[in-house]
């Protein structure tokens, strides 16, 4: 695609939006419809091309998915309904249908294929396919089982007691829904709480699992029954404009539905440490996951700290905030924040090229970033480097510049927001 001419020297924003579904639940929702038994309806199914690419691996599967606009209805046989598929599973773009698909896989006892994107390439593999290995699969890949294109043949599997070396939803989910499938109990460690969608699935399927202070037990052998699950707006989308509305003048947003899952919500406890004037005004009573409504406007921002345990409540954030601190008066530094280098780009270095292209004081860190503010941003062209969150905080950052904005790679956006530019044009 060529490049696209960002708006920019926006002096308002105001409106009301209720962001897209969220993308974790999206993923999660079709998996364990694939995996449970009976009819599973889904609505509000965010239909980005990562959960597409999802579907597209469960239908290979054998899994019959029916689509209409937002709303699905899988139709699961448990487990055992899944079949060797004589194609390749593509996994396009995305790390969380890859590295739980692997978990679900371990378990099946025929071969499968799985293949990805140029970016999927690059991130490593070795997290999930060792431990998977260990409980019992037959996995390999390029450079010993760490990249794709990976093979993998599932059947009998150990249950595994297993400390995650990495703060990962990811790792952690694809050894959950291994463990569902082993014989005995499974212990899962973690370092820090990462976001326990996958959890919250199981019960909500009937099944059961335990977390005590981190530390998961999950026993193999558990019937999942079909449900009805609606999506919350994913908080992770919502971010883009909670802080488009802080950072542009005269702002006023109103974010409905938003998904507010405490392991998700480290962006709220950060704008409001930075100042911001974000306020939650309503909260449905949904145990599954809690959802509510957010108001923004716009605020005189300050620097902080952010590390430690809150960095998996942000991580997908981290590129947005950097965008937000540059507004903020003093220095902000993000550390403990490695993980970035291997998401859909190296996030440290993206943003931080990036954001010093437009006119931002920022660098790099061996573990994050540290941005000096308050800079006024000016122009160029950027790019997503095929990255969905950079291309959209670039397109925000764009709202602030005083001359042309060209963003190249517009297209990754697709992968979890489609509507994006509609949204914000609504807001304009
Ligand atoms: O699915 P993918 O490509 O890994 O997507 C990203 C994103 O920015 O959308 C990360 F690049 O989100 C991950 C997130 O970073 C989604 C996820 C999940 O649904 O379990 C967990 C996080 O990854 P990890 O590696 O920390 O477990």
């Amino acid at each position: 695609m060529a490049l696209l001419t960002l708006k920019t020297n926006i002096k308002k924003l105001s409106g009301e939006l209720s962001v897209p579904g969220d993308k974790s639940i999206s993923h999660r929702s079709v998996m364990f419809g694939s995996i449970a038994h009976g009819q599973t309806r889904v609505t509000n199914f965010l239909p980005g091309d990562d959960c597409l690419s999802t579907i597209s691996c469960f239908r290979k599967l054998g899994v019959m998915i029916e689509e209409n606009e937002n709303e699905l209805f899988i139709n699961g046989n448990g487990f055992s309904g899944l079949k060797e598929s004589n194609e390749i599973l593509d996994v396009g773009n995305s790390g969380t249908t890859i590295r739980l698909l692997l978990g679900i896989l371990a378990g099946r006892p025929f071969f499968s294929s799985l293949i990805g994107d140029h970016s999927i390439g690059k991130r490593p593999m070795t997290r999930v396919t060792a431990p998977l290995a260990k409980m019992g699969a037959v996995i390999d890949g390029r450079e010993n089982g760490s990249f794709t294109p990976i093979s993998i043949r599932g059947g009998k599997l150990s249950p595994i007691q297993y400390e995650l070396p990495v703060a990962s939803a990811q790792v952690k989910s694809a050894l959950i829904l291994a463990g569902l499938q082993a014989e005995g109990v499974s212990t899962i460690i973690e370092p820090a709480a990462t976001r326990d969608h996958t959890e919250r699935m199981i019960r909500k399927f009937g099944g059961e699992i335990q977390n005590e202070n981190g530390v998961i037990t999950v026993s193999g052998g558990q019937r999942l029954t079909a449900q009805s699950i609606h999506v919350p707006g994913d908080i992770s989308s919502a971010a883009f404009f909670l802080v488009a509305g802080a950072i542009i003048p005269n702002s006023e947003i109103v974010l409905k539905n938003v998904g507010l899952n405490p392991t998700r919500t480290g962006i709220i406890e950060v704008m409001r440490q930075m100042g911001a004037k974000i306020e939650i005004i309503s909260m449905g009573d949904d145990s599954f996951e809690p959802v509510g409504d957010i108001v923004i406007k716009t605020s005189n921002l300050k620097g902080t700290v952010i590390e430690g345990e809150l960095i998996p409540k942000l991580i997908d954030e981290i590129p947005i905030i950097a965008l937000l601190a540059t507004q903020a008066e003093g220095d902000t530094l993000i550390k403990d924040a490695e993980e970035l280098k291997v998401k859909e780009t190296n996030r440290i270095d993206t943003v931080v090229n990036e954001l010093k292209k437009l006119g931002a004081s920022i660098e790099a860190t061996d573990d994050g970033m540290i941005i000096r503010g308050k800079t006024a941003l000016t122009g160029g062209t950027v790019s997503s480097h095929g990255d969905h969150r950079i291309g959209m905080m670039l397109s925000i950052a764009a709202l602030l510049c005083e001359n042309e904005v060209s963003l190249d790679e517009p297209e990754a956006i697709s992968v979890s927001y489609p509507n994006f530019f509609s949204h914000l044009d609504s807001l304009i």
